[in-house]
């Protein structure tokens, strides 16, 4: 429902007018994938094609799914493009991994993974497979290093050497290393894309304290060329800490105008955070951070699984979390995290929660921090949003699971009206019939997908008594 028809009611009616939002259950876009147990929704991401043909598609990692024409390989995991239709089975397999040799080893490399997409248009996307095998080889011995590998793709999911982007090999750890140093870094079990860098988190690297990676791109055309590589360095104290389980980089968190890098280390102090989203819930203009400790649980309480907000202090973070939500015992909650616009269009930020474990799964949906929360019924292993999928205006979202289905929750607009009749004779003994037109967004629906339910608020009592009635949409 567009805000233009929220004010055409306002104007005409001056009635009591509510917005909320829905899932819409009515064109459910459920995708599967191709093998059971290839764990089809692992990872998800919105994708947002604008070269080529304009579209919009599902991407999903099933880091399990077997290989493809590779002599001698059984299994690599895969990344699958899915078109927003009704059809569960026509996601078309990408062509990531289309050759090996014998300095690698793809063979259960969990291609899938990782899988995001840049929001910056024309967006590329991103899959990596963190368990990827480099051989290197000392005379006769052969050393086995996990280093992890990610494939950069165009908008139009194709391979475009020309473009530094998808050509860099972005092998950031050194081989040559044991898992003292990087040979185990296990790189890309987390990252994601700005429009001028590629972050990678890497746990493995320095036995285990973890890293994080970022590949600078300059964002000029003509120097793209021009890169730069970080990465944080060797802190021995932070030793088996898992830092890069989760990454995210934004503006807005430590400064106003530079990325800060983020990430969870869900074993620093047997303490740490899983999963990470940054969104500014408060409007101040600086983001702010949700971080999900799946693992936590109060036996007291009978919860488990928490959520912890820091709210942003223009730059800085207080030790202590500002919010901390809660879970159903052994749900899982916070296993999935992610902001997922403004989906109720209040003007605030939004965002998700997967508590996959927690009976079928669920997913819960904050569109009020301060004031409560609200909930939906679905799975959520991995919860990705922020794109407005069908052009309704609302940001959608989409959420996987590890049953190898993923599903788009395409949002739609709540409006309330409510009509107040009388016509002030109390003698009045007539029927009153309430003829009234609805004009919806026709200029943004693709297809009409508005239904009206009017039901009275307040039973008829007597003829000077106003009578109330509801309309809502959908
Ligand atoms: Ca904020
Ligand atoms: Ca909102
Ligand atoms: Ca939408």
């Amino acid at each position: 429902m567009s805000l233009k028809l929220l004010a055409v009611v306002t104007l005409y009616h001056g009635a009591l007018l509510c917005t909320g939002f829905n899932i819409d259950e009515r064109f459910p876009v459920i995708k599967e994938g191709l093998t059971k147990g290839s764990f089809f929704g692992f990872s998800v991401a919105l994708h947002r094609q604008t070269e080529g043909t304009a579209k919009y598609l599902l991407l999903a990692g099933a880091p399990k799914e077997k290989a493809w024409s590779l002599p001698n390989v059984n299994e690599t995991g895969a990344v699958f493009s899915c078109p927003i239709t009704t059809d569960s089975n026509d996601c078309t397999r990408m062509d990531l991994l289309t050759s090996t040799d014998s300095s690698e080893l793809v063979e259960g490399m969990w291609l899938g993974a990782t899988v995001t997409s840049q929001r910056d248009q024309p967006g590329r996307m991103l899959a990596c497979g963190h368990r990827y095998v480099k051989i290197f080889r000392t005379g006769r011995d052969e050393h086995y290093r996990m280093v992890g590998k990610c494939f950069v793709r165009g908008n139009d999911l194709t391979f475009d050497p020309s473009d530094v982007w998808q050509s860099d090999d972005r092998e950031v750890c050194d081989p040559n290393g044991d898992f003292e140093n990087e040979g185990m870094c296990n790189m890309g079990i987390s990252g994601g894309m700005t429009d001028t860098d590629v972050y990678l988190g890497a746990t493995g690297s320095y036995m285990w304290q973890g890293n994080v990676y970022i590949i600078w791109r300059d964002p000029n055309p003509d120097e793209i060329w021009n890169s730069e590589q970080k990465k944080f360095g060797q802190f021995f104290k932070y030793r088996h800490s898992y830092i890069g389980y989760s990454v995210a980089m934004e503006k807005k968190l430590l400064a106003l105008n530079e990325y800060t890098v983020v990430t969870g280390a869900p074993r620093d102090e047997s303490r740490g955070s899983v999963l990470l989203a940054v969104t500014d819930l408060n409007n101040d203009d600086w983001n702010d951070l949700i971080v999900g400790a799946p693992f936590y649980f109060d036996r007291m309480k009978e919860r488990g699984g928490a959520v912890y907000v820091y709210m942003n202090e223009n730059g800085s973070f207080q030790k202590k979390p500002t919010l901390i939500l809660t879970g159903p015992a052994s749900s899982g909650f916070g296993f999935a995290l992610a902001a997922i616009g403004d989906i109720n269009q209040d003007g605030f930020q939004d965002f998700a929660v997967g508590a996959p474990f927690h009976e079928t799964g669920q997913v819960y949906i904050w569109t009020e921090v301060n004031r409560g929360s609200r909930r939906t019924y679905t799975f959520g292993y991995s919860i990705n949003g922020g794109i407005d999928m069908d052009e309704n205006s609302y940001p959608d979202l989409l959420v996987g699971s590890l049953d190898d289905r993923i599903a788009l929750l395409s949002i739609t607009a709540i409006v309330c009206m409510s009509f107040t009749l009388s016509n002030g004779n109390k003698n009045f003994k007539r029927a009153i019939n309430v003829n009234y037109t609805v004009e919806a967004d026709m200029d943004t629906r693709k297809s009409a997908r508005v239904t009206l339910k009017l039901s009275v608020v307040t039973p008829l009592r007597d003829k000077l008594e106003p009578v109330v009635s509801l309309s809502t949409f959908p």
